[in-house]
């Protein structure tokens, strides 16, 4: 029998981001230099967080404006969405609006129908190209957090922060999930999915911009780092 939980997640943002790259590094350990636009493709894949099986239902949507037409309705019924930009591309990040104002209605329904909120995680992926950087980590912080969203920046490319983007949002989920059982209900997207307060994790050699920790909405990962020298690269809220 499989007892696992799913977790539905869209994963969304301009073309060229990344998108596909998260999602295969994810579900594939795959990466590929080449180039192809997605139209859409959908990835399963499980993983255990916190002594919990999750069965992660991947929705990697098209980027490229001339396809996002095909966005179908059911990417809106998401438990999570993903939205990510392109650190390199400031015009990236300012997509995103056009996403987030998507969920937002999307929110708000749920809101009224008494149903479990969606959560929001905002990547800054291609931290590996410091120096072709046009978007400071602080600044993709604020975007997430006045969009009461989780932050990550990411490399699909040199594979940083896949995993723990993932698993803070199969994190959030689950309090999401937890509180609503309880009956405790956001009512604003920025009091969405708060977790507690942690020590920033020390960082040595960074490929993620580093931004002093805040401290009203940090998000880091809690599973033991498996090699310092892989977690000594992280930077994460
Ligand atoms: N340096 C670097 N390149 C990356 C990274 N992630 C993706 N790329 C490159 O960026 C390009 C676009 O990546 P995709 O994953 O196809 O982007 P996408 O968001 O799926 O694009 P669409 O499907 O068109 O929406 C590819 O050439 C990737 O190799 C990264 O973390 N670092
Ligand atoms: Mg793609």
């Amino acid at each position: 029998m499989d007892n696992s939980q799913k977790i539905t997640i869209t994963v969304c943002g301009d073309g060229g981001c990344g998108k596909s790259s998260i999602t295969l590094r994810l579900v594939r350990s795959q990466w590929t230099h080449e180039y192809d636009p997605t139209i859409e493709d959908s990835y399963s894949v499980t993983r255990t967080i916190d002594g919990i099986t999750y069965s992660l239902h991947l929705t990697d949507t098209a980027g490229q404006e001339e396809y996002r037409g095909l966005w179908s309705a059911s990417n809106l019924g998401a438990d999570a969405f993903l939205l990510v930009y392109d650190i390199t591309r400031g015009s990236s990040l300012q997509g995103l609006e056009y996403f987030n104002q998507m969920i937002e209605i999307e929110r708000e329904t749920r809101l009224e129908q008494g149903q479990v909120l969606p959560v929001c995680i905002v990547a800054g992926n291609k931290c590996d190209l410091q120096g072709m950087r046009q978007v400071g980590a602080k600044e993709g912080l604020e975007w997430a957090k006045t969009r009461g969203c989780g932050f990550m920046e990411t490399s699909a490319r040199e594979m940083v922060n896949i995993e723990e983007t993932f698993a803070l949002l199969v994190r959030r989920v689950r309090d999401m999930r937890r509180d609503h059982a309880r009956g405790i209900q956001p009512t604003l997207p920025s009091a969405v999915a708060r977790t507690q307060p942690l020590d920033p994790l020390p960082v040595s050699n960074e490929k993620a911009e580093s931004v002093e920790p805040d401290t009203s909405a940090p998000d880091t990962p809690q599973e033991k780092p498996k090699k310092r020298s892989f977690w000594s690269q992280l930077r994460c809220w």
